[in-house]
């Protein structure tokens, strides 16, 4: 094992490059060719690859770094082919039957690719020991000439499969993928990429099994095709061992079906400068893109499917994930002391995904102020008596229900919902107020109707009852629906203020901390008063703060007067 210097390769005429992407970290071990690095110039992303196979060192490099050819990026400890020294060893191998095949193909191969005018697929070279070799050439490429090559898709040493797609090259009209017309392992790269290739140019080297060898695999032609063991067995070892890529099993695969899953972010990935391109155009994370490629690459559509994915999660309300909403990664906590794992009930799941929906979607602001309640109390508390004989016990709450309606009645740009794809706000004529209750199996937010239109008794009547309902999980969907407003009582447990989450496509809710007996300046003396504190927590994009502040300045006056609800 030896140590040596990372340098920037040739940069294929670009003078300086930017690091757009750090691909490994100190410490990760590589195979020779593999990528480290995505470097953009004014033309092109390209990705530098590990000069041998070995452990990285050190790094010395991040991205917006300007590189030229010949920089040190970082150091290695080169393995001299320990590491996917199989792949190495099977690919000096390849090199020395070309050498030892001497003649027209090496002097072809070694020359810059040129049309040969050959119309077949691939050309036949000479045979050894139980395999061949095949110049694979460009096939006809839709009436196209000089069409250039954008991805190149296979590293030298990978074992694709018949019809894996080898190179992309884009015409004016369209892009297309040249697949490989037999299974086999890719021994020699001839084109690069900008490249402009014609039909019969040469394209790649390919070492291929010879057909009838029982068990061979690799080779099968089109037809009579089987699957490359050694590939098929890698790929099902990878996925066993790699379930953080999101890799179902081995027979569990479940490609074009109707789930498409996300590996974790955080992942190195491998694919080619145009899929990188188009997802950073299209704002897709790499990493939590499945790859369907050979040797795990991501292809374009593996990043079309992602994007397609999130479109559809979006259209039907569900979380999505994109580059600004990084994943959280978990650590292994049981390193940290003993854990034990619970799953969800569905009500945590939903609570959590409507609380994480809104929280991303609305742009919050809490409004802080204070009722004074010392009068309304008074009353209040003078009608214990009555509630008993009722059977209905009256809290806070109803008066606050009230001072809601007439709050949102004075200021109806509270009482409206965003609709943010037809650019409309949609205005309610109705008051309808849900109220956040605290129960065992979570928080449920049971909806009173017409608030309005309904006095002290009935409201602590029927706030009584759908908290009853909602404790006992006896709630119908319809009595969760059509709130315009929201209320979030604290009050009969503590705290002094905090920041509720809009319940979406409400554009307000108030929260209410315990009310407390504090000194207020009369303008004479300081007097003892009860102080409710309100927190209005609004959507911004609605509501401006001008408006919030006179919305708790409403309630307030109200409440501090409950005569007004009268008005
Ligand atoms: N300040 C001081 N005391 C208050 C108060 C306040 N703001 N609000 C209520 N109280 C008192 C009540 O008067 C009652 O006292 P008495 O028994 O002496 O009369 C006591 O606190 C308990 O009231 P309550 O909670 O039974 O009734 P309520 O009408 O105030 O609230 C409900 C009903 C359903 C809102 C409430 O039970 C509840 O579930 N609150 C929690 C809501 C919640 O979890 N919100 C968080 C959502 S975000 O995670």
């Amino acid at each position: 094992m030896s140590e040596q210097d990372i340098k920037v390769p040739d940069l294929g005429g670009a003078d300086e490059v930017e690091v757009i992407e750090v691909l490994v970290s100190e410490g990760d071990t590589v195979q020779e060719e593999d990528p480290i690095l995505t470097v953009e110039s004014d033309k092109a992303s390209v990705e530098l690859p590990a000069p041998a196979a070995g452990r990285i060192t050190r790094l010395t490099v991040k991205v917006g770094d300007r590189l030229k050819e010949g920089d040190v990026v970082g150091t290695m400890d080169s393995e001299g082919g320990d590491a996917g020294g199989d792949e190495k060893s099977e690919a000096a191998e390849d090199q020395e039957t070309r050498e030892a095949q001497g003649g027209e193909q090496d002097q072809k191969s070694d020359e810059t690719p040129a049309p040969s005018g050959t119309k077949s697929g691939t050309e036949t070279g000479k045979a050894s020991g139980g395999s061949r070799k095949e110049t694979v050439k460009v096939p006809a490429l839709d009436g196209f000439d000089d069409v250039p090559v954008i991805e190149i898709n296979v590293s030298e040493g990978d074992t694709v499969g018949e019809d894996d797609p080898l190179v992309t090259v884009e015409s004016d009209k369209a892009t297309m993928e040249i697949p490989s017309p037999y299974a086999g392992r890719i021994s020699r790269i001839l084109v690069k990429e900008g490249d402009k290739l014609s039909e019969g140019d040469d394209l790649l080297e390919m070492t291929v099994e010879e057909e009838g060898e029982e068990g061979s695999g690799a080779g099968a032609k089109k037809g009579t095709r089987e699957e490359p063991r050694e590939k098929a067995g890698k790929d099902e070892g990878e996925k066993a061992e790699s379930p953080e890529r999101g890799g179902k099993p081995a027979g569990e695969e479940d490609r074009g079906g109707g789930t498409y899953e996300m590996p974790s972010p955080g992942t190195r990935v491998h694919a080619g400068p145009a899929v990188r391109k188009l997802a950073r155009e299209l704002g897709a994370d790499l990493t939590r893109v499945k790859p369907s490629g050979p040797k795990d690459r991501i292809l374009k559509e593996d990043v079309e499917g992602y994007i397609r994915q999130n479109l559809k999660k979006a259209q039907e309300g569900g979380a999505v994930e994109g580059p600004g909403i990084p994943g959280i990664k978990l650590p292994d906590f049981s390193q940290f002391g003993e854990v034990e794992r619970e799953a969800m009930s569905r009500m945590m799941v939903a609570t959590a995904t409507n609380m994480q929906r809104s929280w991303l979607n609305v742009p919050h602001v809490t409004q802080f102020d204070e009722a004074d309640i010392t009068d309304m109390e008074a009353f209040r508390k003078g009608q214990k008596q009555a509630g008993e004989k009722k059977g209905v016990k009256l809290t806070p709450l109803p008066f606050i229900l009230k001072a809601c309606a007439t709050a949102l009645a004075e200021l109806p740009q509270f009482n409206v919902s965003l609709d943010m794809g037809r650019k409309e706000v949609v205005r309610k004529k109705y008051i309808h107020i849900g109220i956040a209750v605290d129960t065992p199996h979570g928080l449920m937010v049971p909806v009173i109707r017409d608030v309005d239109r309904k006095g002290l008794w009935q409201l602590a009547e029927e706030a009584q009852e759908l908290a009853g309902k909602a404790r006992d999980k006896k709630l119908k969907p319809a009595e969760m629906q059509g709130a315009c407003f929201s209320i979030t009582s604290l009050g009969g447990i503590g705290g002094t203020a905090f920041t509720p989450i809009v319940n979406t496509p409400e554009v307000a809710i108030l929260g209410l901390s315990r009310a407390d007996m504090k000194p207020v300046w009369d303008g004479e003396a300081f007097q003892p008063r009860l102080m409710l504190p309100l927190s209005l927590s609004y959507d911004h994009r609605a509501v401006n703060g001008a408006d919030a502040a006179r919305f708790t300045s409403l309630l307030s006056d109200v409440l501090g007067d409950i005569r007004r609800l009268l008005l």
